[in-house]
């Protein structure tokens, strides 16, 4: 009898460690805040879209896809020469609890080959999938109104 009391304990130490896993991962996520795309101008197969992305753990943001457009990209700016360029970012950062701030004239992300033109009034949709620490791969699906302007840029 007295041997199988180390083994219970056992037992619920790794119980409750996995109960631990469970909700640190039910728990982990990302937050978006602000998101607008840009309409395109007639004949643009291009279009940028902006957003805050916050993550309450350190992750990364691995790939984006959008259902108007063949490809998204994550672009950063920069100015050389009085020129400022866009030059792709292959894996965004999230440090946690730390906004990303994806905005005009800032990072962006790029909507490449678009299916069709995008109009004020439209909703596109946009999947962010990122990866946690513990290499675990999150998809979330978010709605993007179409605007000439964000709701927030003033405040900013
Ligand atoms: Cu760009």
């Amino acid at each position: 009898m007295k041997s199988k009391i180390p083994q219970m304990l056992r037992l619920i130490v790794s119980f409750s460690m996995a109960a631990v896993a469970v909700s640190a991962h039910a728990a982990g996520s990302l937050t978006i805040q602000h998101a607008w795309a840009r309409p395109t101008v007639a004949g643009q197969p291009v279009a940028a879209a902006y957003m805050d992305i916050t993550s309450e753990r350190d992750a990364v943001l691995l790939e984006l896809r959008s259902d108007a457009a063949q490809a998204v990209q994550v672009h950063s700016m920069s100015e050389k020469d009085g020129v400022m360029r866009m030059r792709q970012v292959d894996r965004v950062k999230l440090q946690a609890g730390k906004p990303v701030r994806l905005t005009p004239g800032g990072m962006h992300l790029m909507l490449l080959d678009l299916k069709h033109p995008l109009r004020v009034g439209d909703t596109i949709g946009i999947d962010l999938i990122w990866s946690d620490a513990a290499g675990g791969r999150h998809t979330d699906h978010i709605a993007v109104p179409v605007r000439t302007s964000g709701d927030a840029e003033d405040t900013r």
